[in-house]
């Protein structure tokens, strides 16, 4: 078996860090144990690009990373990437912002990556590229006439060819994802839209049950790989931080109240601003539950050079005033938000402490904070899960409270709901959902889609010129 080399925007630090999510765990350990490679953005801005990537070994690991130049950062990353891709794919066409020199920059990033790549790789080299910022990677590396097994996973949703259309290079990004050996989506919803756009507007073929799709002078697979989490290791390290100092302090500020509790990077996909009416909503329609809730959101600021961004975080606060000011008691503040980043362990102690999670995304490619959620119970007293019909986690998370995020009023019903859910329903829904994410963890979606890559024919000499 080749070595692994995993290609990603942000790259994980050699010695790991406190905050290390699942995700970053999962790939770690798949690169510890078959040796290989992490290559990818040093997160650093410099005023040149570099030629060369600098190199750190840990172990059988070895870390290759670039700065962008400031050039590079604004037209690759905060443009065509952020500006362009994100709200696309997350069905947000009013917010797109598209700008040719933009989608160039982006081009350019992903050859001087592949560029910078191809020395470092060796002929049986499996390389997995990871998201949205480098789509056109792959064709890069065959360009440079790279032979080796290569596979993308879109940790973001794949658009309905109707949205995706909007986008004036659209049809050179599908072409681009058929560079792949296999090409990995979170849903079957996802799926379902790439190979809709690759049959009716690429003039391709695609065959349902092997997942082999023709198009563009190739053929490739594709296939539905919903993420995980490292469900155990959370559910423990939810029950170790029940009773923490922090868990504690906020368990007596609550003063008996029952937690609605909502954790997201702060960005216009995960529907704050409809989560927040939602909340004012039951306290307007069911006023038994004022004064006997608290909502926590923690929203730390992403992507803050972003004017959306700004934006949408300056009506957050409009929103959290105006709602705190019509309902707060002297002794009740209804929600509590928050612009920092809490470390892992402390929320895994919160979730456990709350009696309703709040996950209600526009659109979200799997949103993990929900399964988080779920696995940080109590068993013995779960809490409820609500959960929007359009983010990934819908499709394995059936026995949540499911709703439509833009329903401020059905949002209402079902937190009202929540918050009166008996506990035998309760611990009823909650071990189904468990037992899916006992299942499907993040090693199992890092194997299989090793496991399929590894399976897929090798690009003949003629493919790879
Ligand atoms: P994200 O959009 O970043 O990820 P999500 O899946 O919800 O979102 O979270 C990823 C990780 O970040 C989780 O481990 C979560 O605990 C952590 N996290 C999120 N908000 C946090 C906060 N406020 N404070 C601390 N930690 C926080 C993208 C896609 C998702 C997809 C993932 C993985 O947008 O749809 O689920 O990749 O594929």
């Amino acid at each position: 078996m080749g070595r692994l080399v995993i290609v990603s925007n942000r790259v994980a630090q050699p010695r790991g860090s406190a905050r290390a999510g699942g995700l970053e765990v999962a790939l770690r350990e798949a690169l510890a144990e078959r040796g290989g490679m992490w290559f990818g953005w040093s997160g650093e801005v410099s005023e040149e690009p570099e030629a060369a990537p600098r190199l750190v070994r840990s172990g059988r690991v070895q870390y290759a990373t670039l700065n962008l130049s400031t050039e590079e950062h604004e037209g690759f990353y905060t443009g065509f990437s952020n500006s362009t891709l994100w709200p696309l794919f997350h069905y947000r066409i009013g917010l797109i912002d598209f700008h040719r020199s933009a989608f160039r920059a982006y081009r350019r990033v992903n050859a001087r990556f592949a560029a910078a790549l191809a020395p470092l790789l060796q002929p049986d080299d499996v390389v997995w590229v990871h998201d949205y910022h480098f789509i056109p990677l792959g064709s890069e590396l065959r360009a440079l006439g790279l032979r080796n097994r290569v596979g993308f996973f879109l940790h973001i949703p794949f658009p309905a060819k109707e949205v995706l259309a909007a986008l004036p290079a659209h049809e050179q990004l599908v072409e681009a994802l058929c560079a792949y050996d296999l090409i990995g989506f979170q849903t079957a919803g996802d799926l379902g839209a790439f190979t809709r756009f690759v049959t009716d507007e690429g003039g391709g073929t695609v065959d349902t049950a092997s997942g082999t799709v023709s198009a563009y002078g190739r053929v490739t697979r594709a296939a539905a790989y919903p993420i995980g989490i490292e469900t155990e290791a959370f559910a423990a390290l939810a029950a170790g931080e029940a009773h923490s100092e922090e868990a504690e302090r906020l368990r007596s500020s609550l003063a008996g109240r029952s937690l609605i509790m909502g954790v997201d990077r702060l960005d216009h996909s995960k529907g704050l601003p409809h989560r927040f009416e939602a909340f004012h909503e039951l306290l307007g329609s069911y006023p038994d539950t004022r004064g006997q809730v608290t909502f926590m959101q923690v929203a730390p600021i992403s992507r803050g050079e972003v004017a959306q961004y700004r934006a949408l975080r300056r009506q957050l606060e409009a929103l959290a005033g105006r709602i705190n000011g019509k309902f707060a008691e002297f002794d009740w503040m209804p929600i509590r938000y928050l612009n920092r980043p809490l470390p892992r362990q402390t929320l895994a102690g919160f979730y456990r402490l709350a009696r309703v999670g709040l996950v209600t995304p526009l659109r979200d490619g799997m949103n993990l904070v929900a399964k988080e959620f779920v696995a940080a119970q109590d068993p013995a007293d779960p809490g409820v899960l609500i959960l929007s019909r359009f983010a990934g986690a819908a499709y394995e998370l059936s026995q949540a409270l499911i709703v439509n995020p833009f329903d401020v009023d059905q949002v209402a019903a079902a937190l009202n709901r929540a918050l009166k859910m008996p506990l035998a329903e309760r611990i009823g829904r909650w071990e189904a959902m468990m037992e899916n994410l006992r299942t499907n963890t993040v090693g199992v979606w890092c194997e299989n889609f090793l496991d399929d890559l590894a399976a897929t024919a090798l690009a003949s000499p003629e493919e790879a010129a």
